[in-house]
């Protein structure tokens, strides 16, 4: 069943993506921004004190570190690992509603991330990409991205930026582009061709909307030139009948958040790992990377 009208539901498969009104009311938007700014103060388990991630120019030493913690950090990968505010992210009713709509009533929720783009940064972009690339399970329709800004977005701080029907097609290669932040990777010859960038739309979004995107639709955001914070949870949300086409994907760690499970099919993992491998890399890593 779910909550969406079929002009919204139509909107999603012909365009690759629907924006829907509030999931979130306003008091709920100030617990998980006041939470967010509590753990990039400190309140972190020490094993997980690494999910909160630094923007590559902190990282790299190219920019000096703010006095506030919270405008150096690009995201908290995971705080739901970690923090019960945060788990109450990956079932907010409205969200899971709207979600059924798209791809049934059996949900796994996983990856949430609250992203920042640190103020006043216009070179911390996330290039064009697709979500399916990293994620091996099939099939990809049952699988779509959630993005809820909880400050207001536009082309200025630094929106999501997508390419409308671009789902249609299939996953293009990847790379990774020199100053960009770690693991954001680059659709191969979508980045930077100026036909692409004219078809994208840049969302203006108020905070508590929510965008439910296909895993495929090319998206990308850019830094933030205004002196306004640009925050957003986002997760990922699968049918429960999808099933691996390959191993060793652990840290997505799915949560079972409504419907039953399947023989077979996507797993809960019940107890994910705290500590994060392998994405804040040291400057030296860095250099490696790109072959100084
Ligand atoms: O919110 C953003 O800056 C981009 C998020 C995104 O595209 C992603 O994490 O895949």
């Amino acid at each position: 069943m779910g909550s969406l009208t079929q002009e919204q539901i139509d909107h999603y498969w012909r365009e690759g993506y629907v924006i829907l009104p509030p999931v979130l009311e306003p008091e709920e938007i100030d617990r998980f921004l006041n939470r967010a700014r509590e753990i990039v103060h400190g309140d972190v388990p020490e094993e997980a004190a690494n999910r909160i991630v630094k923007d590559i120019s902190f990282v790299k030493g190219d920019l000096p570190l703010p006095e506030d913690p919270e405008h150096a950090v690009w995201k908290i990968l995971n705080p739901d690992r970690f923090d019960p505010t945060f788990r109450e992210a990956l079932s907010i009713p409205k969200v899971l509603d709207a979600v059924e709509s798209i791809i049934g009533e059996d949900l796994m929720a996983f990856l949430l991330m609250f992203i920042y783009k640190p103020l006043g940064v216009p070179q911390s972009v996330h290039p064009f990409h697709q979500d399916a690339l990293y994620f091996m399970f099939a099939p990809q329709d049952d699988c779509l991205g959630v993005w809820i800004p909880l400050d207001p977005v536009d082309a200025e701080n630094g929106t999501l930026e997508v390419v409308p029907r671009s789902h249609l097609d299939g996953v293009k290669a990847h790379g990774a582009l020199d100053g960009i932040n770690a693991g954001a990777f680059a659709a191969e010859g979508v980045e930077g061709v100026a036909e692409v960038h004219a078809r994208a739309i840049q969302l203006e979004m108020d905070p508590g909307q929510c965008l439910l995107f296909n895993t495929r639709l090319f998206h990308r955001s850019g830094g933030n030139k205004t002196d306004r914070h640009r925050r957003v949870i986002t997760l990922h949300m699968a049918s429960t009948k999808c099933h691996m086409t390959s191993e060793g994907i652990s840290e997505y760690a799915f949560n079972h958040v409504r419907g039953q499970l399947y023989e077979g099919c996507l797993k809960p993992l019940e107890a994910p790992p705290l500590h994060l491998y392998g994405v804040q890399r040291s400057p030296e890593e860095f250099d490696e990377m790109s072959g100084r």
